[in-house]
């Protein structure tokens, strides 16, 4: 077992977050695409966005009591839209929004009290606010010129500097999830990994950060794929979401019981991996209820069996 691995292997069990503007129009993160919405328009909801009800003690508190020790939160998804004060994009929650409040610094530091290893989402492949983003197929075609793109621009100006900002201003960073990894190559694989490794060594690093095998430092499975027993032999997660939606939605209302939460935990502990259970919250900064009681129980029913 690798020493740097052991501290999450341990773990076993950690929170998802899907936040960002998208939670607005409440059709989960990819609405931004789905919709084909111009950039002018989307940026219209970081103009209206302002989570007043955030707590980070509250979200970090609901991690804890359901038996998760770490978190992973969107720093920036697909929409490009970066969820801490980045200094290099003034598209950020910060400089951005009436809200003006950097919640990764909050999170940062009620995660620090509580024990929690805070870890960052952050989709640098995908990005369809920038005009330079290259992704195999799912690029903004209907704001930017495909031909005009030069890659670099968003790769140095964008990528490189922001992930410098999350590794060096909100403490120690238990991991990077990377995401979406079509068309990267390899040159910039390697370089993404050392640029992290430089700043953090310490800091994980999950296999989509590239499309080519064996890179970062465990397996991310497919969304909500549990698999086999003994088919990786490297450490490995599942991402899974409590409905059908990673961002907030008020449309998906088809929601796993706590029952079969239980199994699919058991499940993935008893093979071997790490299940990532993700919550959508709301515009206003909370988590919806009807998460937040599963997750609650979740953590009962642990508690119970671990002491009986
Ligand atoms: C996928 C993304 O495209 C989804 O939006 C979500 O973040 C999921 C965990 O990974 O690849």
């Amino acid at each position: 077992q690798d020493l740097k691995t052991k501290w999450w292997t341990d773990a076993r069990f950690g929170m998802f977050i899907h936040w960002g503007l998208y939670a607005i129009p409440a059709k989960g993160e990819w609405i931004m695409y789905a919709e084909r919405t111009p950039v002018q328009e989307y940026e219209k909801w970081a103009a209206q966005f302002n989570p007043t009800k955030f707590n980070a003690n509250a979200w970090v508190k609901l991690a804890k009591d359901a038996g998760m020790r770490y978190i992973v939160i969107t720093a920036k998804h697909h929409d490009g839209f970066a969820m801490f004060h980045s200094r290099s994009d003034t598209y950020n929650i910060v400089d951005a929004t009436p809200f003006g409040r950097d919640p990764m610094l909050e999170l940062a530091e009620a995660c620090k009290e509580a024990g929690i290893a805070l870890c960052f989402y952050y989709s640098h492949v995908i990005d369809w606010h920038h005009p330079d983003s290259m992704h195999k197929e799912h690029n903004n075609t209907w704001d930017y010129n495909q031909e005009e793109k030069q890659f670099s621009k968003y790769w140095h100006g964008k990528v490189k500097p922001q992930l410098t900002e999350l590794l060096t201003e909100y403490g120690r960073v238990g991991l990077l999830w990377f995401d979406t990894a079509g068309g990267l190559s390899e040159e910039n694989s390697r370089d993404i990994v050392q640029h992290v490794r430089n700043l953090q060594p310490d800091c994980l690093i999950n296999s989509r950060v590239s499309h080519i095998m064996g890179m970062g430092d465990y397996v991310s499975k497919g969304d909500n794929e549990i698999g086999m027993s003994g088919e990786d032999t490297r450490p490995w997660e599942t991402p899974m979401t409590l409905n059908q939606s990673w961002g907030y939605t008020t449309k998906d209302q088809v929601w796993k019981s706590t029952e079969s939460l239980l199994h699919k935990l058991v499940n993935v502990i008893g093979k071997g991996g790490n299940l990532l259970l993700n919550v959508g919250p709301s515009p206003e900064g909370t988590i919806p209820e009807l998460s937040a009681d599963r997750l609650r129980e979740v953590g009962e029913w642990t508690h119970r069996n671990a002491e009986a």
